[in-house]
């Protein structure tokens, strides 16, 4: 079975590169996925089946990928994409920017498809203030570096930065890492330990004090409430799981069915099915 890992680490040209991420500025981005975010995870189609950027969601279909306006103008990109992975498996490439104080909320992704896809990652602009995890594992992906990501395991991301994370997402339609590549090097090592990063325990009665949260919880600020788990999850040792606990303890506290129905089926969304 292969894991999440990082497959290698890219000799970047900073000039092409930074050619690219200007570029990248004017582009059209959409907020699809919102039921994922709190904050803003803005996307852009690079690669799809239609070549038509407006098609923004992840879905089944037979033959390759068609480059949208926007993917032919990020010709470095492009270039790197060719170089190191065969394109004739590639499904969908976007350009996604995690902006500042947002994170995703623990999921799975592919639920709604046939078949599961590949997915890698390459960051093209993060900091040491952006995060990744995966279950228990809270790590980060640095600039260059090319990581298979198991998004069928439970993951999420955490920005701490001043400036947007921009990532290329790329998705094959292969069984493994190995597949999608053109260049051969070997994938299964797991998340390395130098890209870990600890976190401390909790604190006795700190799930409890969260549950304070239930006299303050409303329609309007769930989605806050839910990014103030995930923030302690990115913190101290919650388990991914337990983030849907936390919030189910809140809004089952609130006396608010509604909101206890709502978290219910968030976590089904996100994690079981869709
Ligand atoms: C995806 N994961 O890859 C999802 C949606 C957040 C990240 C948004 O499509
Ligand atoms: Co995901």
């Amino acid at each position: 079975m292969t894991r999440t890992t990082r497959i290698t680490t890219l000799d970047l040209d900073p000039a092409r590169l930074a050619a690219d991420l200007a570029s990248a500025e004017r582009f059209g981005y959409n907020d699809s996925y919102g039921e994922f975010i709190c904050g803003a995870w803005r996307s852009c189609m690079l690669w799809n089946r239609t070549g038509d950027a407006d098609d923004r969601f992840l879905e089944d279909y037979e033959g390759g990928a068609r480059s949208t306006e926007y993917g032919s103008a990020l010709t470095y990109v492009g270039e790197l994409v060719g170089h190191h992975f065969r394109v004739e498996k590639l499904k969908f490439a976007r350009l996604a920017r995690l902006t500042p104080g947002s994170v995703l909320v623990p999921h799975r992704d592919y639920l709604e498809l046939d078949s599961d896809l590949t997915r890698i990652h390459l960051p093209l602009r993060t900091d040491a203030h952006c995060f990744s995890s995966e279950d228990e594992t809270v790590y980060q992906m640095r600039q260059g570096e090319l990581w298979f990501l198991d998004a069928t395991r439970t993951h999420s991301a955490a920005s701490r930065s001043d400036r947007d994370r921009v990532h290329l997402i790329l998705d094959f339609s292969t069984a493994t890492p190995a597949e999608a590549l053109r260049v051969d090097i070997p994938v299964d090592t797991g998340i390395p330990e130098d890209s870990v990063v600890a976190r401390r325990p909790l604190r006795p009665g700190e799930h409890k004090s969260f549950e304070a949260l239930a006299d303050v919880i409303d329609e309007a600020n769930y989605q806050d409430v839910l990014a103030m788990i995930i923030k302690r999850y990115f913190e101290a040792e919650v388990k991914a799981a337990d983030v849907f606990r936390w919030l189910e303890s809140v809004v089952r506290a609130s006396g608010r069915p509604d909101l206890v129905e709502r978290a219910a089926h968030h976590e089904e969304h996100c994690l079981v099915s869709r």
